[in-house]
């Protein structure tokens, strides 16, 4: 049964299934009977196996394909009329070609096969701030995950106008040939084919929140971002917030979710998290920026999640939680990844279904980037906000990547507009979140590269404009962070993890003119014994290092962002070209 009369709904509906020729149409209301009834029907085909129900109730296990793990940035598309619209950082085809290309695709694919029609929203059910979207999907996988992932169900086919997002997915062959991820943000309509990995099938994540967002906050004077929110609670109890915005897999998941270092939280310091990936920031009544999450749940990279990296996000998976392509551990149905504990199963399964002996094999046993799935209701440490439609005031944003040399531990921008540059020039090395090389710097502004839907440059501008519209005084300051620095060997200087909120508290009280800043070439830094270091072994000496500002390796880099610059031609915001002329100057 339909859930909504709404014409524009079911016309569409009806136009996607005479493409597809699925068998059957199933609506889907999110209450438990029919999730536990998509679970059994998936565990009963293999596409889920069910966990061991004491230790982790409600938990499921799901490989995909072994050519399908991760997103694929050179098949995802941005079809809009015009090809200088999408910029040069995205790959664009004509709106008309596409629809005809990806028809013959989907001709027919779900014969034999259901239709689940999925009603989402991102955001809090009927707030102002929310956004409707409604996925069809031919993948039990997809439905229960967008069921952890957004708000589903009656409640909001209710509310849904005319101007959803429409988002067809077919599984097609996973075939990695014929796989496309393309949006076509004039038309509010994504169309995915031939995969099932997370990044490609969830569409209401990177595709709808990130890309169509991004499209339509530069319409409508907003910003979708790729960013964790934290509120930071201060031993005086004042809770202040930040939007953090990284690349995949560079720890986002960790920061939202940190743990204060033993001395601090004995002072009363405590993170908590509203969001670990997407940030949607609007002017606020009272003229500053606040950001809230759309999302209802967390898609985290498993490797590396441990009781001390995470303890949160570990405590957050224990019930309710989906596990993509980790290891399967016989001896008691649970799972397993790198990085978990020093105590890798010998009877198990890895991510490719093959018999796993963590003792002897010499392969890894989880993806890298295998993934949990788990419902954000369930994080110890979710902020009181959460469900707030209006989200938080910011009072700093906070870019970074991994870079093993030239970006320090911390430094922070003279002001809006150079915050900005800042952004504009974020460089970090690849991961395993995306198909293709990994380890490789390449240019990410504002984590932004692979999410934004429409050109780089104006999306800067827009950025710029931002910052005009609510003025300097109530802007968040904006920093940047670099966890990544390392030595000779190899290794990590800088301990990360609970330690970093050592950094935060200088970010905090910086944003509120607490304490001052040193004047670099780059920007504003601490001196070294501005930043905490109670309760942790490492020398005043190592710090100064990791904010250390090589002059050659930066002169270097701005010969790499004149290179990156000279991309988007013309386009760049003059703001933007000066705040480059002003850092060579100050470089000498
Ligand atoms: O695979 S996702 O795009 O959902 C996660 C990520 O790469 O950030
Ligand atoms: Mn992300």
């Amino acid at each position: 049964m339909a859930l909504t009369t709404n014409r524009a709904v079911l016309d569409w509906i009806d136009e996607m299934a005479a493409m597809t020729q699925p068998d059957q149409i199933v609506w889907i209301d999110g209450t438990q009977s029919q999730i536990d009834d998509l679970r059994a029907q998936a565990c009963a085909t293999g596409e889920l196996e069910q966990l061991n129900q004491e230790l982790l109730p409600d938990c499921y296990l799901h490989r995909t394909a072994v050519n399908d793990v991760a997103r694929v940035e050179d098949r995802t598309f941005i079809c809009c009329r015009k090809q200088e619209d999408a910029g040069p950082t995205n790959n664009w085809m004509d709106p008309q070609e596409m629809y005809a290309k990806l028809k013959q695709l989907y001709a027919g694919a779900m014969k034999g096969r259901t239709m689940y029609v999925i009603p989402y929203s991102m955001g809090v059910v009927g707030s102002p701030f929310a956004k409707y979207g409604i996925e069809l999907t031919d993948s039990i996988y997809v439905v229960l995950n967008m069921c952890i992932m957004t708000r589903v169900g009656q409640a909001v086919a209710d509310v849904i106008g005319d101007d959803f997002v429409k988002g067809l997915h077919a599984k097609a062959d996973i075939d990695p040939e014929n796989r496309y991820i393309v949006h076509f943000p004039e038309d509010n309509t994504i169309m995915s084919v031939n995969s099932g990995y997370g990044g490609n099938v969830l569409l209401g994540k990177k595709c709808f929140a990130l890309r169509i967002a991004s499209y339509l906050g530069h319409n409508q004077g907003w910003m979708a971002e790729h960013m964790l929110i934290l509120g930071l609670q201060n031993p005086q109890g004042e809770v202040r917030y930040l939007g953090a915005a990284f690349p995949s897999a560079c720890g986002k998941t960790n920061l939202a979710m940190l743990i204060p270092p033993a001395a601090y939280k004995e002072k009363g310091w405590k993170v908590w998290c509203v969001g670990d990936d997407i940030a949607w920031i609007r002017v606020g009544e009272d003229g500053r920026l606040w950001a809230m999450n759309p999302e209802n749940g967390f898609f985290g990279v498993a490797p590396g999640t441990n009781e001390k990296s995470n303890p949160n996000a570990l405590h957050t998976t224990e019930k309710g939680t989906i596990f993509t392509n980790v290891v399967h551990n016989l001896d008691n149905n649970t799972v397993w990844w790198e990085g978990l504990d020093k105590n890798p199963p010998e009877n198990a399964v890895d991510w490719k279904g093959n018999p796993w002996n963590g003792k002897t094999s010499a392969e890894k046993g989880a993806h890298p980037n295998s993934r949990f799935t788990a419902p954000a209701k369930n994080c110890p440490c979710i902020s009181p906000e959460f469900e707030n439609p209006k989200g938080v005031p910011l009072s700093a944003i906070v870019f970074g990547g991994r870079r093993a040399k030239t970006a320090p531990l911390v430094y922070q921008a003279h002001n809006w507009q150079h915050g900005v540059f800042m952004g504009s020039i974020m460089a970090s090395e690849t991961t395993a979140a995306a198909a293709g090389a990994v380890g490789v710097v390449r240019r990410d502004p504002m984590a932004m590269l692979p999410f934004c839907g429409y050109h780089m440059a104006d999306y800067w501008q827009h950025w710029l404009d931002m910052g005009k519209a609510v003025g300097e005084e109530k802007l968040p300051k904006i920093f940047n962070v670099n966890w990544f620095r390392t030595d000779e060997e190899g290794n990590f200087i800088w301990p990360g993890f609970g330690d970093n909120l050592r950094v935060l508290e200088w970010i905090m009280k910086r944003a509120f003119d607490e304490t001052d800043g040193v004047e670099t070439p780059i920007g504003y830094q601490p001196r070294a014994t501005d930043i905490n270091l109670e309760g942790l072994d490492f020398s005043l000496e190592t710090l100064e290092g990791l904010l250390g500002v090589d002059v050659d390796l930066w002169k270097e880099e701005v010969k790499g962002i004149h290179e990156f610059y000279q991309k988007f031609g013309e386009k760049v915001p003059q703001a933007l070209v000066e705040e480059l002329d002003a850092l060579e100057q100050r470089l000498g």
